[in-house]
């Protein structure tokens, strides 16, 4: 079992953050420069003026629940290599068609177990509480992972405005689900909405982020703006994108791909390498993006968080529990 740590880079290879660095120093310099913007990232602003990149610079804090010594994946992996039915089932085409999601206007309501209904804007959600980096590990059930820098803060400091009843047990997650705007909900046979949910304790775990950017931007359409959850202990699957509406619930809530196969994805969906998929084994990942030497490597229990939040589970046999 190893993590790649930044000090085994060799310094031949590019790293993403320098050239995450390069691009702000290419944008600001194209910027002054004005001919030089037709380029890249530009070009495909101009082919989608709603912006496949919402690209707008967040000013955040650092935070000590940041993964260290972690290698990040490129940009452009974290913005072309997706799971978003509502844009299409290929890995492609959310960044291709995301372009069409309007994220202004947006509110995301809450409602169910709590003292009183409400409506949130999204730009008061923004304001709410210092944005964060964190940088996360993300391990999806299909057995790939990538490292991501997100933009957001604890789910906990969200829930607290909520004022749920002391009888929410459970919190359900729900995606919009416009078939104006979301060209793949007639490719699949998923029940949308796309529905995530977690028990309270998980909820309010200070690792679970409500995230409103990546690599200090808002978020791209394709990874789920304006709004998403990341709960990076657990598959990728449990992260509910674009998300309008959040209910507590004294039962646990029907969930997606729990829906489709549950056999295969539980609720729990807590990375786990000791519990196989059915058709495939958990024990190893394809790292994003690595160079050739790093491209699979161990799978760690909780997907590395272990430490924080083994205690959740005290008791509970994960393998019933998948
Ligand atoms: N609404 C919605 N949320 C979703 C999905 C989806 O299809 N629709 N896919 C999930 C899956 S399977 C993964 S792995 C992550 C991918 O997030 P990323 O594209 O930002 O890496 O989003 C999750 N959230
Ligand atoms: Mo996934």
């Amino acid at each position: 079992m190893w993590i790649r740590k930044a000090s085994e880079i060799p310094s031949s290879e590019i790293t993403p953050k320098s050239s995450w660095l390069n691009r702000r120093a290419f944008m600001a310099a194209a910027g002054a420069a004005g001919l030089a913007a037709v380029a890249g990232k530009d070009l495909e602003r101009l082919a989608h003026p709603d912006g496949v990149h919402a690209d707008t610079k967040l000013s955040t804090v650092s935070s000590p629940l940041s993964g260290r010594g972690l290698t990040e994946t490129a940009y452009n992996d974290i913005t072309h290599y997706n799971n978003f039915y509502e844009f299409g089932t290929d890995k492609g085409d959310p960044s291709r068609n995301a372009w069409r999601l309007k994220t202004r206007p947006w509110t995301v309501s809450v409602e169910g177990l709590v003292k009183t209904k409400k409506t949130f804007d999204i730009d008061s959600l923004m304001k709410l509480r210092p944005l964060e980096d964190r940088i996360y590990r993300f391990r999806c059930v299909e057995a790939w992972s990538m490292v991501i820098p997100w933009v957001g803060y604890s789910l906990s400091e969200f829930i607290q405005q909520c004022d749920p009843l002391p009888s929410a047990k459970y919190v359900q997650f729900l995606s919009l689900a416009d078939p104006k705007q979301m060209p793949g909900l007639g490719e699949s046979s998923i029940q949308w909405p796309y529905s995530e949910g977690l028990r309270m304790d998980e909820a309010m775990h200070p690792l679970t982020l409500f995230t409103f950017g990546l690599y200090g931007e808002t978020l791209p359409n394709q990874d789920g703006a304006p709004v998403r959850i990341v709960v990076p202990w657990k598959y990728g699957f449990k992260s509910a994108k674009s998300i309008v509406k959040v209910r507590f619930l004294d039962k646990q809530p029907r969930t997606t791909w729990n829906d489709l196969a549950p056999d295969e994805y539980g609720f729990y969906s807590n990375v786990n390498p000791n519990v196989d998929h059915p058709r495939w084994s958990q024990k190893t990942e394809r790292v994003i993006g690595a160079s050739l030497f790093h491209q699979r490597q161990s799978t760690l229990m909780f997907n590395g968080y272990e430490d924080q939040v083994a205690g959740l589970y005290k008791g509970m046999d994960l393998r019933r529990n998948y």
